[in-house]
């Protein structure tokens, strides 16, 4: 499927990688994830004000609610049953079901842990245009995707587990004011990551064979790890630097 998101490189090699050194390869994408972009360096070191873990937690909340309408757009290109019997547990992860509120609830208790008010972070109106754009960018590939394509996209949470123990680690001393309650999505998300990871990471290494396919996946990885950088890029620029004009900061 024509992807304009995602860049074919020119595959000089042919010879294809072994499954082994094609997940070796994924694997190795870790050093361009968000854990190392200076935001989330100095969120999970030295601290960042009050209002700066507010604008994440808001704009995060972007992405949280994107992410079971990405993975229905996913769905709906997934022909194979299987696959949506163990894809369609991420909507109920996110969405939730039955006595499980799921994670965009768990998500605002963050938000309410932090002190924002429930109606603000569900409006929507404090969202960074940097952070639309790339969340929507997201939504848009699942859409136009391939579900094989896709599965490859969700393979930043290959490296999340750490992020999030990061957080659950550390931020109760860098940030004592955030009630613990809020930690709840990021204890929810170490054991659901894996479990997805887990069926993403097969769909990828059982579908892209040939050399040219393989290096095509690691460029749908790119994408995927240049919308999370993107994010925190914009967010930075608002809360850390304070450059309005950005039309949710305050002037
Ligand atoms: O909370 C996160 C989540 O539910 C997902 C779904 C997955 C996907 O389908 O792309 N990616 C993802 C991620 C979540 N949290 C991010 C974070 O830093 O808290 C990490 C992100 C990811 O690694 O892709």
């Amino acid at each position: 499927m024509v992807q304009f998101a995602v860049p074919r490189p020119r595959t000089v090699e042919t010879t294809p990688w072994s499954r082994a050194e094609f997940e070796q390869q994924l694997r190795a994408k870790e050093r361009f994830y968000h854990i190392h972009h200076p935001f989330h360096k100095a969120m999970n070191g030295e601290g960042i004000p009050r209002e700066a873990v507010q604008g994440w937690v808001i704009n995060r909340f972007y992405y949280q609610q994107a992410i079971p309408i990405k993975d229905a757009a996913v769905m709906a290109n997934c022909r194979d049953r299987e696959a949506r019997r163990l894809w369609i547990q991420r909507i109920l992860d996110h969405d939730g079901t039955g006595n499980d509120e799921g994670g965009i609830e768990a998500w605002l208790a963050l938000a309410k842990a932090v002190g924002l008010e429930r109606e603000e972070v569900e409006s929507g109106m404090h969202v960074l245009p940097g952070v639309r754009f790339a969340v929507d960018a997201y939504i848009n590939f699942a859409r136009s995707a391939s579900f094989e394509e896709a599965a490859c996209s969700s393979l930043t949470e290959l490296f999340a587990p750490t992020i999030h123990q990061k957080r659950l680690d550390n931020w109760p001393e860098i940030y004592p004011w955030i009630e613990p309650e809020g930690y709840r999505y990021f204890r929810k998300r170490l054991s659901e990551a894996r479990r997805d990871v887990e069926h993403g990471l097969n769909v990828t290494l059982d579908h892209f064979r040939t050399r040219a396919e393989q290096e095509y996946a690691l460029s749908i990885l790119q994408f995927k790890l240049d919308i999370l950088w993107t994010m925190l890029d914009a967010m930075w620029l608002a809360y850390i630097d304070h450059k309005p004009p950005f039309h949710c900061c305050p002037r």
